[in-house]
Order: C-alpha cells, then sequence, then structure tokens
C-alpha cells in the first residue's frame, strides 16, 4: 500500500507538474545553468513572480550593440502552438516589479517562438534536464522552434540593461504568460534616455493584479513601431485588457536597424548559428525517438537538473503521447487525464493541460 501510494505520487508529480513549456535561453538568461534556483520553463505564477520570475542572478552578460540584431533563441519542450511576444529593457538592476520601468522594443503578433499544431516531437534536453524540440535555425520554419534576429534600435541608451522576453500562448488550457530576462550591456547606443521614454510600455496580463487575455493569437494592445505580424491575431483574443486599435502595422527598420531579412549576411548567420541538436523533425518522427518518455509532447517539469537520459516520464504511457487521430478541425480531443488536442483535421497532437485544468468530453474546463 505504501509503496503503491508513493509510485502513485511519484507519477502524479511528473505528470501533473506539467505546465513545463518555453524559456529563452539565447540571450543568456539569469540563472541559467548553475544558479540556484534555475530559470524555470514555467508561466509566471504566484512562485515564479513578475518580472523575470524572481531572478535575477547574473551568469552571463551579453553585448548588445545599438543599431544591429540580437540572435534570440528559445529551449523548451511544449510550445503551445506559438503565440504572440515582446521583447523588452528596463535599466534598472535587480529587475524591477513597477511595469513602468520596462519598454518593448520589438512585438511578433503570432509565430512566436512556433508555427505549429500544438507541441513538437521532443529533441534531446538542455544541459539542464529541460525538455526541447526541433531548432528550425531560421525565423520562418515550421514545426520546428524558430530563432529571431531582434533589432536593437539605434537610440537605445547606453548602459547594463535586462533583456526581456513575454510570451502568450496561443492554445492551452489557459491564458498564461512566460517571462524569461536575461542581463545584457548596451553598446554603441545613446547618452539620453528620451528615445527610450517614448517607448511603450511592455504588456503584462495574466498574472496578479492584471486583465487576462483570451486564448488563441493574442493581439498585443499597444505594441509599438516595431515587431512583425507572422499569424492574424485572433479576433477577441484580448479577454478583459484592452483591445488593440486593429492589426499592428509595423516598421521593420527598428528605428536605423537594416531590415530584418538583410541585417545578418548569410555567411555570418552560418557561423552563429549552432549546431542543430537533433535531425529536422521531418526526417524523425516522434515514435522513432529513443528520447527518455518516447512520447511527442514532453511539457515536463524542468526544475530540477535532471541527467539527460533519465526518464522524465513513467513508460507505458505511450498512448498518451501519441498523436490522436480525428476529423473536425479544431475540435478538442481529450486525451488520457493530463493531455489534450486540437484536431488538425486528421490528428491531434497530444499537449499537457495547465494545471488546475481537466479535459472532458471535448472541454477544458477548470477543477
Ligand atoms: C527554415 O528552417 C526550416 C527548418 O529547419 C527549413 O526547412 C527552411 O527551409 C528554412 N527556411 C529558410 C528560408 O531558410
Ligand atoms: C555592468 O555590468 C557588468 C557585468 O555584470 C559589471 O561588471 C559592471 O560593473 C556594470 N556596470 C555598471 C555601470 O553598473
Ligand atoms: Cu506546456
Amino acid at each position: 500500500m505504501l509503496t503503491m501510494t508513493t509510485t502513485f505520487v511519484a507519477l502524479a508529480t511528473l505528470l501533473g507538474a506539467s505546465n513545463a513549456h518555453m524559456i529563452m535561453s539565447t540571450p543568456s538568461p539569469y540563472n541559467h545553468h548553475k544558479s540556484s534556483p534555475l530559470v524555470q520553463v514555467d508561466p509566471l505564477g504566484a512562485s515564479l513572480p513578475f518580472p523575470c520570475q524572481g531572478l535575477s542572478t547574473i551568469e552571463e552578460t551579453t553585448a548588445l550593440t545599438a543599431g544591429a540584431t540580437q540572435r534570440v533563441a528559445f529551449t523548451g519542450g511544449a510550445q503551445h502552438g506559438g503565440g504572440s511576444c515582446q521583447f523588452s529593457l528596463t535599466y534598472e538592476y535587480p529587475p524591477p516589479a513597477d511595469k513602468s520601468k520596462w519598454k518593448a522594443i520589438y512585438t511578433l503578433i503570432g509565430g512566436c517562438p512556433v508555427s505549429a499544431a500544438g507541441n513538437l516531437p521532443a529533441a534531446a534536453p538542455d544541459a539542464d534536464g529541460r525538455a526541447n524540440s526541433p531548432q528550425c535555425g531560421n525565423d520562418s520554419g515550421v514545426e520546428c522552434i524558430r530563432e529571431f534576429q531582434v533589432p536593437i534600435p539605434k537610440d537605445l541608451p547606453s548602459g547594463n540593461a535586462t533583456f526581456a522576453w513575454t510570451w502568450y500562448p496561443k492554445i492551452g488550457g489557459q491564458p498564461e504568460l512566460y517571462m524569461t530576462c536575461a542581463p545584457v550591456t548596451i553598446q554603441g547606443g545613446a547618452a539620453d534616455t528620451g528615445f527610450f521614454d517614448a517607448l511603450p510600455q511592455i504588456f503584462v496580463a495574466n498574472v496578479a493584479g492584471e486583465c487576462k487575455t483570451g486564448m488563441g493569437v493574442v493581439n498585443i494592445p499597444n505594441p509599438g513601431k516595431f515587431g512583425r505580424v507572422l499569424e492574424q491575431p485572433s479576433p477577441d483574443s484580448q479577454g478583459s485588457c484592452p483591445k488593440a486599435a486593429g492589426v499592428p502595422v509595423f516598421e521593420n527598420d527598428a528605428a536605423g536597424a537594416a531590415p530584418v531579412a538583410s541585417i545578418v549576411p548569410t555567411t555570418l548567420l552560418t557561423v552563429t548559428r549552432p549546431a542543430p541538436s537533433s535531425s529536422p523533425s521531418t526526417d524523425v518522427p516522434a515514435a522513432s525517438t529513443t528520447f527518455p518518455g518516447g512520447g511527442s509532447s514532453p511539457c515536463k517539469p524542468a526544475l530540477a537538473p535532471v541527467a539527460p537520459n533519465a526518464p522524465l516520464r513513467p513508460t507505458g504511457d505511450a498512448a498518451v503521447g501519441d498523436a490522436q487521430s480525428c476529423s473536425v478541425l479544431g475540435e478538442i480531443i481529450c486525451i488520457g487525464d493530463s493531455q489534450f488536442g486540437i484536431c488538425d483535421g486528421a490528428k491531434a497532437v497530444p499537449q499537457d493541460l495547465s494545471d488546475g485544468t481537466t479535459c472532458s468530453g471535448g472541454k477544458i474546463s477548470r477543477v
């Protein structure tokens, strides 16, 4: 009996602590590899407060050049079909809880950091055991994790700052906000704060004391002049938050940086891009990977450093991780007790339910 209970608790911990998703991994965040606690792939919440999950331990500072672009990449095993995101800065340290001190420099409507039907197949986890999936190596691949060249405006003040990625996932049980922050130092920028002060404030929702967005591609209100619309925003995605004035029309030059597509010569991209951590997803059917757990939806906790080969899911639950066949586009398919999928017309790729939600009879609801 004791053994059964212990096993059940272990199982529940593995499956239930399943709100494990994405971090920004480049530029290197606070508490990335060797600090305690480590940066989490989970959404902000009571124990992971705004801003930055409460983290500010500097491991590596990245130099950003005003007027150039910064490569931004992500790690994580549950991409929730992508979503909308922002890249923001603050010059206060430690990163301030006053959101007015944070300014957005670049906004992506949809496509961040994936454009995918659901969660992607697993790739090798990162050095700290965080789940991962195939990387596109560019900003336009589908069914892989994208990276972006984010323009760093030329008139930003020089100095030490914190660069943040905030993310509103497209699909999942409930509206969430993710935030990863990295220590940076801005070089070659302005001596005054005029440009920075005039940037829009970061959009903060889905945390205590803030408005709550709907699901879908959130149309971030007041996104500023710089960004891209990678997917059309969903109607009424604003929930209880201010409604955006319309689909944004962005200037892509980021106040002096060259257009994103032509900013970095191909040769430079080649040398700065890391080797793919796995074969492209098209060559590796999820069912045949030997990745721990074997499933295609590793929405799993990355809190404790885990040996790369440690099983992160119990064996024997293969059915839970397998795509389910279906025929009604957009239909919600409940998969086991902990997952659901959204039918793409032929299959539903499993993804984990957010904490506090259940799936039953084709509906996701709060427990
Ligand atoms: C982007 O990456 C994907 C996946 O790696 C690849 O299939 C695609 O051809 C790439 N696109 C461009 C424009 O390089
Ligand atoms: C900026 O950050 C670097 C690295 O963290 C630190 O050595 C330096 O003292 C900081 N400079 C200022 C002006 O705070
Ligand atoms: Cu998730």
